[in-house]
């Protein structure tokens, strides 16, 4: 990328009106750039205002320029600098261009007042500086600049000053001849005439530039008809912002709530966007060599097809129905969180735009009715990154777990329960696990070894007097075991698209342990991490009942369930 005073002196070159923007931070040029303008005005104005001072070279270069690079460093639009008077006499503006060269912005403007100076649009202490004192600042300044494309830019204030049309001009061609870089002719006249009548009256060489704040009714079109170069919008973003901060904050102050300015203010996503806090991460992924924690939940089946849930569902998927006043994807999603978990992508089907997850991704599987969970699941592969736990949507389990969980040291690991033989039977079919040595005495609070076991089978359909544990919807892939996965996904939807998968019809209607049992088929090492109760299902009125009573206010709270 070419140095930002070297994309200035391309944007003169390129032809049309440069149209520039005033900024007083980086969070306005990145609005600025995404917005189409040219360049950005480091605007004194804005500055002052942003410290709640009058503009009134009360902040020092050291501020001013602190401002700038702020916004520099923001944006990849060239930065134009208001340097009011340059602070001082030729020897300040020497120190000033050295200063702002060496900080990469693209342009200083310096205006023909005396220091200190007050804002244009102040009557009665417009004080001009003599014309060879100020041509004098120039040629100071154009001595001292190392990179030939770095502009010095002359501001007159003739017209500000009430000197009329010929000292304006006399005095644009004295800056010129001193070696300024281009003109801003300053006007507080309420239309452009003024503007205009300098501008057929010029007869130098250099770019001329107009800051329209008092004529706003001028276009940009017509500037660069009237010969200007450059238009600058000196400070409409500031403005703007402070209207739209005092009627957000009056609203919060007279209903005491947030709901009325929900609609009126941007999302955390926006807000996240513009820090490019994702490249962030990524860069966080790609250099720090932290592996990201993941996870998908497949949420895209009907409950209320295979259950007696539906008039508790209504028209909400499972994950939305509220167990003790949370949801139960608020529950895992939380717990998740906690646990380390940094993104969470939820795939919805049924109801999809149902879904409400703070801080989720929400990606959607418009095939949800012929395809099974398997399927959704592998919506999410290019989100599984190098660890990711996958846990159903309707399922409710201790943190314990989860940190047990994620303390696997295998690629696989299924959370398989070795109670579920002594409940009393469900009529739903259960995912049903053999796992070997699954005689390991097992203690559920001893973290060793045994506290996982390679896994022979998984299935519905297995034989009742062999199968020792349930699989509950809870799994983490990691390393090796992330490319098993897909790489068996890829295979089984070539070879089963029709066929038999397993206990599915085809691979596109298997569900999560089809294809698990299709891992260990193809040798990959498959886990189960052994835990007796700690967790619940929500596939029928009667689970929801007792999982809701149990989170309601009045009941002890037994364990850590969240
Ligand atoms: C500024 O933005 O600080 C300017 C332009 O100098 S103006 O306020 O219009 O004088
Ligand atoms: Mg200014």
């Amino acid at each position: 990328m070419n140095r930002k005073t070297t994309q200035l002196r391309q944007l003169f070159s390129r032809g049309g009106i440069i149209r520039v923007m005033g900024a007083h931070d980086g969070l306005g040029a990145r609005l600025i750039e995404r917005n189409g303008f040219d360049a950005v005005w480091s605007s004194g104005l804005e500055i002052s205002t942003a410290h709640a001072l009058p503009d009134a070279n009360l902040l020092t270069m050291t501020e001013n320029l602190a401002a700038a690079q702020g916004i520099n460093d923001a944006t990849h639009l060239p930065v134009i600098c208001d340097c009011d008077t340059g602070y001082g006499n030729s020897t300040n503006v020497m120190h000033m261009v050295k200063k702002y060269e060496a900080a990469g912005l693209a342009a200083v403007v310096i205006e023909d007042k005396r220091f200190p100076k007050i804002n244009s649009f102040i009557p009665g202490r417009q004080e001009l500086a003599g014309i060879h004192e100020f041509a004098g600042k120039l040629q100071a300044a154009k001595s001292v600049q190392n990179d030939p494309d770095f502009m010095v830019i002359a501001r007159t204030e003739a017209l500000i000053a009430g000197w009329g049309m010929d000292e304006a001009l006399r005095r644009a061609i004295a800056y010129e001849q001193a070696g300024a870089d281009a003109i801003v002719i300053h006007s507080r006249s309420r239309m452009p005439d003024e503007v205009y009548e300098f501008a057929s009256k010029w007869k130098g060489s250099v770019p001329l530039i107009a800051i329209p704040t008092m004529y706003p009714d001028v276009t940009a079109a017509q500037l660069e008809a009237a010969g200007y170069g450059m238009v600058i919008y000196a400070n409409h973003g500031l403005r703007a912002s402070i209207r739209a901060m005092d009627e957000v904050m009056r609203l919060i102050a007279e209903t005491g709530s947030l709901t009325a300015v929900e609609g009126k203010i941007a999302g955390m996503d926006e807000v996240f966007e513009i820090q490019r806090m994702t490249a962030m991460r990524e860069d966080e992924k790609r250099f720090t060599g932290r592996e990201s924690l993941n996870a998908v939940i497949p949420a895209a089946g009907n409950h209320a097809l295979e259950s007696d849930l539906g008039d508790v569902l209504g028209d909400k998927p499972v994950c939305m129905l509220n167990v003790g006043a949370k949801t139960l994807i608020d529950r895992q999603t939380d717990l998740l969180r906690s646990a380390g978990v940094s993104d969470i992508w939820i795939v919805g089907g049924h109801q999809h735009d149902k879904i409400r997850s703070d801080g989720s991704h929400i990606i959607h599987n418009p095939r949800y009715d012929t395809c099974h969970n398997a399927y959704s699941l592998m919506q999410a592969e290019a989100h599984m990154g190098t660890r990711c736990v996958v846990a159903y949507s309707d399922i409710i389990y201790d943190r314990q777990i989860l940190n047990h969980l994620l303390m696997s040291p295998h690629d696989i690991t299924l959370v398989m329960d070795r109670a579920y033989q002594t409940l009393p039977a469900r009529d739903k079919k259960h995912d049903l696990v053999i796992a070997e040595n699954s005689s390991v005495g097992f203690e559920s609070r001893r973290l060793d070894a045994s506290l996982f076991l390679p896994v022979r089978r998984i299935g519905k359909e297995l034989d009742k007097a062999r199968a020792n544990y349930e699989f509950i919807g809870l799994a983490l892939f990691q390393g090796q075991g992330i490319h098993e996965l897909r790489a068996a996904w890829r295979d089984a939807l070539s070879k089963f698209r029709d066929k038999q998968f397993n206990e599915a019809p085809s691979a596109e209607k298997a569900s999560l342990p089809d294809l698990i049992q299709y891992l260990i088929e193809r040798g990959a090492g498959v886990y189960g991490m052994q835990i007796e109760h700690g967790w619940s299902e929500i596939q029928s009125k009667e689970d929801y009942r007792r999982v809701d009573s149990y989170f309601q206010p009045s009941s002890a709270q037994p364990s850590q369930v969240v």
